[in-house]
């Protein structure tokens, strides 16, 4: 297959409530969409890059530069027959691993319509339903937080992850076991402690969390086995994972007993399917990630999910976030808890013309 033309665009969606982590605010969800054309077919990708380097250092706009100027011209470069063709030819850049990944994506998405088959079915995945999960916000104050868990409960989520940072934690953690006994809750820093907060740190094992993800900083590995020594909670890492070399050191050294595997933090599907395969070879487990994405990069996270091993993630209903989807049939959790892997070729969903027109702030036409 040749690409014979790609279109870029930054896309911004209004929120319907704000998203706040230990690295900011989020009020409006800003993101690039890659669209691949080829053969009469189109492939979409979403770039998980926000507009502030807040989470990783990518941006919204090195994305758009890395893409305009070096990944697409080597999906030009080329016709592919198989994503993992283009994922091979895209190592040849360093990093910018969410830039690759949107165009990878979209790739593994063109591939599975010319196949007519699902990406859920070209991933290798069995599963016709996934576990839906939430991760909730930092909230007003500690019984706001445990309103809107509870809320989030009685939606069916069958997993509920919660922001904290120093001053957020231990009442956050001691106020979410008092109402909720039984619950398990990931607490997710994003990078908010250092390894001097070890006893602080250690404070929360009292309150039982499943995990403490991403404690310390953003990209470290060697702080977080030193910290899994001194507390109980086993480690999940989240930003410090990027690419499957880098999970395998860290599951070596013993600084992450949990992965949280975001798809388009580690450069797209055909390093997630290495990641998946040495979690299940080590007996680590695994989970999905997510970054607030719209329905299109949700339901890349749906299909990565039919394949076995994961457990209960970040796969929310987008429209917690945002007013309409932009995918029809939209992504719906139902009310035991579950999404379904839509079974049409790729994402298995149409992407409403006039609503991406609508929420398009600009675009660009690449060709080879
Ligand atoms: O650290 O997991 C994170 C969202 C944006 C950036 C970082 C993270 C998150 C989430 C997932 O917690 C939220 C979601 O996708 O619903
Ligand atoms: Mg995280």
């Amino acid at each position: 297959m040749r690409i014979e033309r790609v279109e870029l665009r930054e896309l911004a969606l209004p929120m319907r409530q704000p998203f706040e982590t230990s690295f900011g605010v989020a009020r409006e969800k800003r993101f690039l969409l890659v669209t691949l054309h080829a053969g009469g077919l189109t492939g979409f990708g979403e770039c998980v890059a926000d507009h502030h380097p807040g989470y990783l250092p990518e941006t919204l706009g090195t994305a758009a530069h890395v893409l305009r100027d070096f990944l697409v011209p080597l999906a030009f470069a080329a016709p592919i027959t198989t994503p993992q063709e283009l994922a091979a030819r895209l190592a040849r850049v360093r990093g910018h691993e969410m830039a690759k990944a949107a165009l990878e994506m979209a790739a593994w998405d063109l591939c599975a319509r010319r196949d007519g088959v699902s990406l859920a079915r070209l991933l290798g995945g069995t599963r016709e339903r996934i576990a839906a999960g939430v991760s909730v916000g930092l909230q007003r104050d500690d019984a706001a937080l445990v309103d809107k868990v509870a809320e989030e409960l009685a939606a069916g989520y069958q997993r509920v992850k919660v922001k904290i940072k120093p001053g957020r934690d231990e009442s956050a953690l001691r106020a979410l076991k008092r109402r909720f006994p039984e619950l398990r809750v990931v607490a997710d820093a994003n990078s908010a402690y250092t390894l001097a907060d070890a006893e602080r740190l250690a404070r929360l094992d009292a309150f039982e969390p499943a995990m403490l993800e991403q404690p310390l900083h953003w990209d470290d590995v060697l702080d977080h086995a030193a910290l899994a020594k001194r507390i109980r909670t086993p480690i999940c890492l989240d930003e410090s994972l990027r690419s499957a070399a880098r999970v395998a050191q860290a599951i070596d050294v013993g600084a992450a007993a949990v992965v949280n595997l975001k798809p388009g933090r580690v450069g797209g599907f055909t390093e997630s399917l290495a990641i998946h395969d040495l979690c299940a070879a080590r007996g680590v487990p695994l989970w999905c990630g997510g970054m607030v994405e719209s329905g299109i990069g949700r339901l890349f996270n749906v299909h990565l999910q039919a394949l076995p091993g994961f457990e209960p993630g970040d796969t929310s209903d987008p429209r917690r976030y945002f007013d309409e989807d932009l995918v029809d049939p939209p992504v719906v959790v139902s009310a035991d808890g579950l999404i379904d892997v839509p079974a049409g070729p790729g994402i298995g969903a149409t992407v409403v013309g006039p609503r991406l027109e609508r929420a398009t702030r600009w675009r660009e036409e690449l060709t080879p």
